[in-house]
């Protein structure tokens, strides 16, 4: 019966592995404006904080309007601290409802996505 409990641990190893595993993949830690934050004045740039470090030249932010209008922003650059990400919003945000779409990748070289919606008041 030994063999059977060894694979028993095994399903319990790869249950405990999946979960911790996506955990640490790079991560969206904050940003400007904040998810489902209302903000005015309209906001001149959008602003990512990741768990690691990022490279603007393998990221992209694209900004929508409710109706999925996109809206031009400047180049993904680089912000102040190496684990940041930024794009200049050129144009004067209307009220309304936003959402950003990004995708970078972490020191793993994982890709990592997410979206997250904010309001201009
Ligand atoms: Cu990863």
């Amino acid at each position: 019966m030994r063999w059977r409990s060894a694979a028993v641990a095994a399903t319990l190893a790869a249950a405990v592995a999946g979960p911790l595993g996506a955990a640490f993949h790079n991560h969206l830690t904050k940003s400007i404006p904040a998810a489902d934050e209302a903000v005015a004045p309209a906001p001149k740039s959008i602003q990512l904080w990741f768990a690691e470090k990022v490279e603007p030249k393998f990221s992209s932010i694209t900004l929508m309007t409710a109706d999925s209008a996109k809206i031009a922003l400047g180049a993904v650059a680089a912000g102040n601290e190496p684990k940041m990400l930024t794009a200049e919003i050129p144009s004067q945000l209307a009220a309304g409802k936003y959402l950003v779409r990004w995708r970078t990748a972490g020191d793993d070289g994982h890709a990592v996505r997410g979206t997250f919606a904010f309001t201009v008041k």
